[in-house]
């Protein structure tokens, strides 16, 4: 159909009946961010970053510092499922090498 409204029956202009399409509606989106603190090493950060967010050395460099001066970033973007699996497993890696680094999950704003 062309514009206007829906024909739940599935008939369009012409009169044939058309296969409804099934309704379907893209999952909102959710931030991870991280957060600074003074007692994580650089390297640790920049090794989660390319261990859970998949991203190169540069990447990872250019966000840990990021977040080192301007005290927060976001490591990437994804459904909320994911987002807090991977906010999670940042925490407990850290956790288990005694750091202090934290993640939080925030939705994004931007759909
Ligand atoms: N501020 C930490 C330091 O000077 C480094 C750091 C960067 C820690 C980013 C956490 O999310 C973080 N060792």
């Amino acid at each position: 159909m062309s514009g206007g409204k829906k024909d739940p029956i599935g008939n369009d202009e012409t009169g044939i009946a058309v296969k409804p399409r099934a309704k379907t509606k893209k999952p909102s989106m959710y931030k991870v961010l991280m957060l600074n603190d003074d007692y994580t090493p650089m390297e640790f950060v920049v090794y989660v970053l390319e261990r859970f967010f998949g991203m190169n050395s540069d990447e990872a460099t250019r966000i840990m510092l990021h977040v080192h001066q301007r005290g927060v970033g976001v490591c990437g973007v994804f459904t909320y499922e994911v987002a807090e699996s991977k906010a999670n497993q940042v925490m407990d890696l850290a956790r288990e090498h005694q750091h202090p680094l934290q993640c939080t999950v925030e939705k994004d704003g931007s759909e």
